[in-house]
């Protein structure tokens, strides 16, 4: 299935817009709760911690690989951990997801946030070596989250429904808006180099909750960040990068520009939809995805006509990655998800 080297893989290959037959499969949220060997070895120790901690992130990686015979890895790691490793007092609460200690609000909150630097993650790096060792021709995918989305922790204080706060500052005060998230562009970028440095062959940056945003709130307060971010890999072009976010179809074209090779969608958008807008628009990218999660919990007849249908749509893409349209919810049945992998890998043109 997966060729000599992760830079001739046939992820790498699909995201910068070789269609490949069968088409690449992963799944966001692959490592985690669904799976007992990931509750086995999480058992009595934080999530933040296994994220520091090389055996644990190297093992909780590859094992939805062994498993389900993936065409990627997604480094085991959170969207926080950049943020506590410069000194954010967070917490990851079960069931609830990052807490901050101290939300940022004012200049003076600003101030206490400071850029990332290489020396604050070594563990990271080391782990990402590890995996790469360890996975061989198989590409990891290394990740971050993007400023809005981090800002949106860091300005609420843990996970919200409506982002209120978030939105009253970046229309309240502008300037600390973007001078938040520019911070936050400096942490992000370097937390993606410093994974892509160590040997990851893909990144995706998540800006999970940019589809709370209007098309004009995005553009103006939004965008740009996202798009500094992504230029901290600016000298490794040849390492593609997917940009996703939730309920994002209105905002599809407008996240193509942030310099993204691959745009993921979300299930709530029809595949040949988010390829035919991002035509119209001029962006010559791939699309990854976009599986309804739920539809896992189905039975197999509907379900197999589903992952069909959306390897079926997606051979009109320029290049096309099967992936689901928000991660594996913690309940799935595993053997559904290692079942969908041997289809796709069956269904030739
Ligand atoms: O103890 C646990 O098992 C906690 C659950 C958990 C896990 C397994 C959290 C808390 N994070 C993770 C790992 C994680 N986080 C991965 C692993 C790699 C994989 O996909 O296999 C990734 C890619 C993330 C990234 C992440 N964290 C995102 C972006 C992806 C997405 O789902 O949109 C976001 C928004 C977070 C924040 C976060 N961390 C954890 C939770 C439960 C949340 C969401 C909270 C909320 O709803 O706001």
């Amino acid at each position: 299935m997966t060729s000599a080297a992760p830079d001739q893989s046939p992820l790498v290959r699909a995201a910068h817009g070789e269609p490949q037959d069968p088409p690449p499969v992963w799944f966001m949220r692959q490592a985690g709760r669904s799976l007992p060997e990931y509750r086995e070895i999480r058992e009595g120790t934080q999530m933040l911690q296994a994220c520091r901690t090389p055996d644990l992130v190297t093992e909780i990686t590859l094992q939805p690989v062994r498993r389900h015979g993936v065409d990627a890895a997604i480094f085991f790691s959170d969207i926080v951990v950049p943020l506590q490793a410069v000194g954010v007092d967070l917490d990851i609460v079960p069931g609830t997801g990052p807490v901050v200690a101290d939300p940022i609000r004012t200049r003076a909150d600003l101030d206490r946030l400071p850029e990332l630097t290489p020396d604050q993650v070594p563990d990271i790096a080391e782990s990402v070596r590890r995996l790469v060792a360890e996975l061989g021709p198989r590409p990891l995918i290394g990740f971050a989250g993007a400023p809005f989305t981090l800002a949106s922790y860091l300005v609420e204080g843990g996970p919200s429904r409506n982002h209120e706060r978030t939105k009253a500052l970046m229309h309240g005060d502008p300037q600390l808006w973007h001078d938040l998230c520019a911070r936050l562009a400096q942490i992000s970028g370097e937390f993606l180099r410093v994974q892509v440095e160590a040997g990851a062959s893909a990144v995706q940056l998540f800006d999970s909750w940019a589809g709370a945003l209007s098309r004009a709130d995005y553009r103006e307060h939004v965008l740009a960040h996202s798009r500094t971010a992504l230029s901290a890999l600016d000298h490794r072009r040849e390492v593609p990068r997917i940009h996703f976010g939730v309920g994002t179809g209105e905002l599809l074209t407008d996240m193509a520009e942030a310099g993204v090779d691959v745009v993921g969608v979300d299930y709530r958008v029809a595949l040949p939809d988010a390829i035919d807008r991002l035509a119209a628009a001029g962006h010559r990218v791939a699309v990854q995805g976009n599986l309804d999660p739920a539809l896992l919990f189905a039975p197999w007849a509907p379900l197999e006509q589903a992952v069909r249908r959306i390897v079926a749509e997606g051979r009109a893409a320029h290049g096309h990655i099967v992936n689901l349209g928000h991660g594996v919810l913690p309940s799935t049945d595993p053997d559904v998800i290692t079942r969908v992998v041997e289809l796709i890998h069956s269904l030739h043109d």
